[in-house]
């Protein structure tokens, strides 16, 4: 039987396990990336582990985030990152250089290596043939050490693409057609592996739209063949020699295979407030709208900025739309200025942002009191935008720019003929804004500068015999990590001050959780399916653990917040018999007895409700390697008895 493309890159990085479905593999990591509102974390974490430097091919840090400083604390995490980087071998890609997933594709990502970043849109790298995927910060620190990767062996999905994309269809809606199908839940254990001759009218950059939001499937990546199309995009970056041939074998297998023709695919959004919530545009309607957002990790590349310029040539935003524009990259950035279609932009009455994530974390540009906002961006999630009744659709560049224009949203297929975007053949290149790490013997004299700002992250005990402890709080499914960690323009700037990020964690949900913790002393949360989806963001398991939560019983949990939870020493249950979570209320008082013993065992955990006077059985599947972290109360711990 032969290989799929997932398979062969998994493969040619095995260290540990075997390949079936389900169980635990350990991969070695070639290229870390991290941003700075999960870097800061990170990067304390490295320092935690006492490694002199790096032990990767190549790891880059990014600022992309945190880009607003409206106080100090941004600006020092920065600096703190930028010493940590110099000093122990990392790039670092200062602030205005652009989006970490938009930059790595265009500079550093080469097609059959594994990559893993402390962001969960890491998979973009998937559009260039990487085995590409999001982690926690603590994840990605000890890859930088040289450690492995632990994943549970995906399923392997096939997306067959047939035909070809009509003129104003995007690849933004190849990737809401298969959130529409799949669901926000549909990716969970798997890799989505893109192929089928439609490929072949994909350039990299749509490619890379579509593995980016490939994270809202739940997915562990998604990955496209490396081929001549890619060869031709490394080459227009001046990077030929980084490109090898990567293919599916001819008779390989796929747990199950999903055709979309694209000639019959119309412009779709996703309306509020989830990202498989998709409808075609048509079916939606001529709603009013209030702002655009045009940019974000999923489309801000120069091939989805020169087809906004095209657009807007010539026009007028609509009175009652705000448009802002946020070009991915300085390179994308540059180009534009260079060839005049930034100019078209501007004229246009475009807001031009700096190359960030700006809006799309809610920093800055919120809409008004329900406004509707159309953005190009990849979530939508109830209140990210900050504004709380804010209604945001997702929808492709083309939709965005001509519903700018027209101030209804709009089938850009109603505009007539056709604009037509060719990729250039070279790209400006100018690397200016990466900073080289110093060598290892300047390092030696180079000191690591901590701001005021960064406060010691919270450490777990040893895991006792057993857990007494109040539910908490008790909520349903779908829960981001924006429920349990805001993010946005007022909380950003502490990432790197758990006392203080506490007292926002579950404000949307319950705006007293934080006291109750607090008065608790512990706690235990009830979560219903798709627990943690969203963010790789690990101070969504780092802040309930610093207010007491020890457990966290769910129907099911999103991939990577699972592996934060483990990380941080909260143990993470699934209910044996989905039912049981109906039968618990917020504050009965739960014991979970002789837990050591039955996680070790691998047995049904006993879960006993005292108020109720109930049982009910709990599942907690880990590997052998995740059970030592869970005993010695997380990762940090069992590294440190490791030594
Ligand atoms: C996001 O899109 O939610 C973020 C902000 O990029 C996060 C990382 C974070 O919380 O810092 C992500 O997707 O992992
Ligand atoms: Fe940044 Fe938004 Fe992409 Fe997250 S999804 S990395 S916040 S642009």
């Amino acid at each position: 039987m032969g290989l799929n493309l997932a398979q062969k890159l998994i493969k040619a990085h095995l260290l540990e396990g075997d390949m079936t479905p389900g169980s635990e593999v350990a991969i070695r990591i070639d290229q870390t990336l991290t941003q700075d509102a999960t870097g800061t974390m990170a990067y304390l974490e490295f320092e935690a582990m006492g490694v002199e430097r790096v032990k990767t091919e190549l790891s880059v840090a990014y600022i992309d985030h945190n880009t607003l400083q409206t106080g100090f604390e941004n600006a020092d995490d920065h600096r703190f990152i930028q010493s940590v980087c110099k000093k122990r071998g990392v790039r670092f890609s200062r602030p205005g250089n652009g989006i970490c997933h938009q930059v790595h594709l265009e500079r550093f990502g080469i097609p059959g290596k594994t990559l893993i970043g402390s962001d969960s849109h890491t998979p973009t790298g998937g559009g260039i043939g990487m085995l590409a995927i999001g982690a926690g910060g603590l994840d990605v620190a000890v890859a930088m050490g040289g450690g492995a990767y632990y994943i549970t062996m995906p399923e392997v999905i096939k997306i067959n693409l047939t035909g070809k994309l009509s003129p104003y269809v995007s690849a933004k809606d190849i990737i809401l057609e298969v959130l529409r199908i799949l669901s926000v839940k549909g990716g969970v254990g798997k890799v989505v592996e893109y192929g089928g001759e439609g490929i072949k009218t994909l350039s990299v950059p749509e490619r890379a739209t579509i593995t980016n939001m490939g994270a809202e499937l739940g997915a562990t990546t998604s990955v496209f063949p490396s081929d001549d199309i890619t060869k031709a995009f490394l080459k227009a970056q001046q990077r030929e020699n980084d490109w090898v041939e990567l293919l599916p074998d001819a008779d390989a297998e796929y747990s199950r295979v999903i055709d979309i023709n694209l000639s019959a695919l119309a412009p779709l959004a996703a309306m509020p407030h989830m990202p498989d919530n998709v409808k075609s545009v048509n079916e939606i309607g001529a709603l009013k709208v209030d702002q655009v957002l045009i940019g974000s990790c999923t489309n801000s590349s120069l091939f989805d900025m020169l087809k906004v310029a095209a657009i807007l040539k010539g026009k007028t935003v609509a009175p009652n739309v705000s448009l802002g524009i946020a070009p991915g990259s300085k390179q994308v950035l540059t180009m534009l200025a260079e060839n005049g279609a930034l100019a078209d932009m501007i004229a246009a009455g475009a807001r031009i942002l700096e190359s960030a994530c700006g809006p799309c974390i809610g920093m800055g540009q919120s809409p008004c009191s329900k406004g509707i906002s159309l953005r190009t961006f990849n979530r939508n999630f109830e209140g990210r935008s900050g504004t709380a009744d804010g209604q945001i659709f997702l929808v492709s560049p083309e939709t965005a720019a001509a519903s700018a224009i027209s101030g209804v949203l709009t089938d850009a297929r109603t505009l007539g003929g056709e604009i037509s975007v060719d990729m250039p053949e070279s790209f400006l290149i100018n690397d200016n804004m990466v900073e080289l790490p110093a060598s290892v013997d300047e390092a030696k004299n180079i000191e690591v500068i901590y701001g005021p700002n960064i406060k010691p992250f919270p450490s777990s005990d040893v895991l006792g015999e057993s857990i007494t402890a109040k539910a908490v709080l008790k909520v349903g499914d779908d829960i981001t990590t924006d429920h349990i960690m805001p993010a946005g323009a007022k909380i950003l700037p502490y990432r790197s001050n758990i006392p203080f990020l506490s007292q926002f964690c579950f404000r949307q949900c319950d705006e007293h959780f934080a006291e109750n913790c607090k008065a608790a002393g512990s706690g235990i949360i009830i979560g219903g399916a798709n627990y943690g989806q969203g963010s790789s963001r690990e101070h969504a398991a780092l802040v309930p653990l610093y207010l007491g939560i020890k457990a966290v019983i769910v129907k099911s949990f999103a991939r990577i917040h699972r592996a934060n939870l483990i990380n941080a020493g909260i143990l993470p249950f699934t209910f044996s018999d989905a039912a049981d979570y109906d039968k618990i209320s917020k504050d009965d008082i739960l014991e979970l007895p002789d837990l050591r013993a039955a996680l070790s065992a691998g047995t049904q955990i006993r879960l006993v409700n005292k108020t109720k006077n109930e049982e009910y059985s709990l599942l907690c599947p880990l590997s052998d390697r995740q059970l030592k972290i869970i005993l010695a109360g997380g990762l940090l711990n069992y590294t440190k008895l490791g030594e």
